[in-house]
């Protein structure tokens, strides 16, 4: 049978700089890892980070790879494989992943596909590099037709969401999945326990915990987030039966207490939430939910407000600390945010200093 192997890279990340090195266990690859397998393929993870994270080393002097080394992923490289699929989530793992797929391609001569939210806004770079395949925003149907083809020995090149070496051009968008057929995340190719056994990621835990994805997209447009570009500003969601019983299916397999809802915008459709939060409060799940995302503070209504502190919100006012900082005045109502604070709501603000080679902001 046809083998695909996805590789979540080794965290790469600024000396010093505690945000990114936190660890979250691998969703966008078990998402894909378990549709794939939904269609019938053979499929691994190799978590580069999740397989060794307490090993740690200096990496291009400015930073530290935290995880596998080369050498060490070489050598957990599937020679069975018929496609090789690596994902790339920030700017920060580009160059790593590019040598590794390069070193892939040269020791084991199997095809690498590379996907992620960098790699949807810098395609180009890794064909230029060498890279077969790049998919541009959600990984589910392209990679499915991919492998289809691949195996098929059918053409290759005119696959919406795919780019090649053979045709870099951008091509047909692809077509979203119904989000509700999507099966749970293969969460049993991934060593969960080895960041358990950490007990830190993205929000406060103190047992078993496991990420979810309610909904993609957002239809706001801040001018430094992906997302926009990235989901084209449609947003799409879970139902609430649907969202409870991927909860059921952590907590029933996996034992898991602590859920972190890691949505671009989870809170956009306040009905949704509102009907989510019912259910789960009458199913008594006994897990404890957080939003380490933030949650764009224009979408918190009144009625939201009791469920939000029910769920250990945390309120982003990402954009609108800018606007204030620029003074561009685009709209954002500072007593929104001193009214959630009323509520006894801890108000979290992010803010974007500076990207490199971009203008210095405040
Ligand atoms: C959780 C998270 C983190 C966590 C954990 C990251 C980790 N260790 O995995 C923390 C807080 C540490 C973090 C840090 C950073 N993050 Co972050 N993070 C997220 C977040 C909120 C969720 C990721 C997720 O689970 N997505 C859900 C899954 C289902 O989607 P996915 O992984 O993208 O996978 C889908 C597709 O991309 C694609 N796909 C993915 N991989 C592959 C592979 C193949 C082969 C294929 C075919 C397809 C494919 O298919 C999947 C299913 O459709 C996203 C926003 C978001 N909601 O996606 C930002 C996001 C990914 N982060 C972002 C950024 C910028 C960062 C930082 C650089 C921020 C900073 N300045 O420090 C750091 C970098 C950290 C590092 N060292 O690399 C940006 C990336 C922007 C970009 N590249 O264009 C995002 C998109 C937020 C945004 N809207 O701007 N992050
Ligand atoms: S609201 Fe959040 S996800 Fe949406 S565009 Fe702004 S920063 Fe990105």
């Amino acid at each position: 049978m046809s083998v695909i192997q996805l590789i979540s890279p080794s965290m790469i990340t600024y000396r010093g700089d505690i945000f990114g090195m936190i660890p979250s266990p691998p969703i966008g690859l078990a998402s894909l890892a378990a549709y794939v397998r939904e269609k019938g393929f053979e499929v691994n993870i190799l978590d580069c980070f999740g397989e060794s994270p307490c090993a740690s080393r200096e990496y291009r002097k400015e930073f530290i790879r935290i995880g596998l080394g080369e050498e060490e992923i070489f050598e957990r490289i599937d020679r069975e494989a018929m496609l090789i699929g690596i994902s790339i989530h920030s700017g920060m793992v580009a160059s790593f992943c590019l040598n590794l797929a390069l070193g892939i391609k040269k020791r084991f001569n199997i095809p690498v596909v590379v996907g992620g939210p960098h790699v949807s806004g810098n395609y180009k770079d890794f064909l230029k590099g060498g890279v077969d395949f790049a998919v541009i925003g959600e990984g589910e149907t392209p990679l499915i037709v991919l492998v289809q083809r691949l195996s098929s020995g059918g053409v290759v090149t005119d696959i919406p969401g795919v780019v090649s070496k053979e045709r870099s051009s951008k091509p047909a968008p692809n077509t979203p999945v119904d989000m509700d057929v999507l099966p749970f995340p293969a969460w049993d190719l991934v060593p969960l326990a080895n960041y358990w056994a950490l007990k830190m990621t993205h929000a406060p835990v103190s047992g078993r915990f496991a990420p979810i994805i309610t909904s993609r997209g957002c239809p706001f447009n801040c001018s430094f987030c992906s997302t926009p570009f990235i989901s084209n500003r449609k947003w799409r969601g879970y139902s609430p039966r649907r969202i409870v019983s991927e909860l059921e299916y952590l907590k029933e397999q996996f034992g898991i207490e602590d859920v972190f809802i890691q949505d671009d915008n989870f809170s956009i459709n306040s009905e949704r939430v509102i009907a989510f939060c019912e259910l789960l409060e009458r199913k008594n799940l006994g897990i404890r939910l957080s939003l380490p995302s933030g949650i764009r503070l224009e979408t918190i209504s009144p009625e939201l407000v009791p469920w939000a502190i029910g769920i250990n919100a945390c309120a982003s006012v990402t954009a609108s600390i800018l606007t204030i900082i620029m003074a561009m005045g685009l709209g954002f109502d500072a007593t929104l945010a001193i009214g959630l604070a009323t509520y006894g709501i801890a108000l979290l603000c992010f803010m974007l200093i500076k990207n490199e080679g971009t203008e210095l902001l405040a």
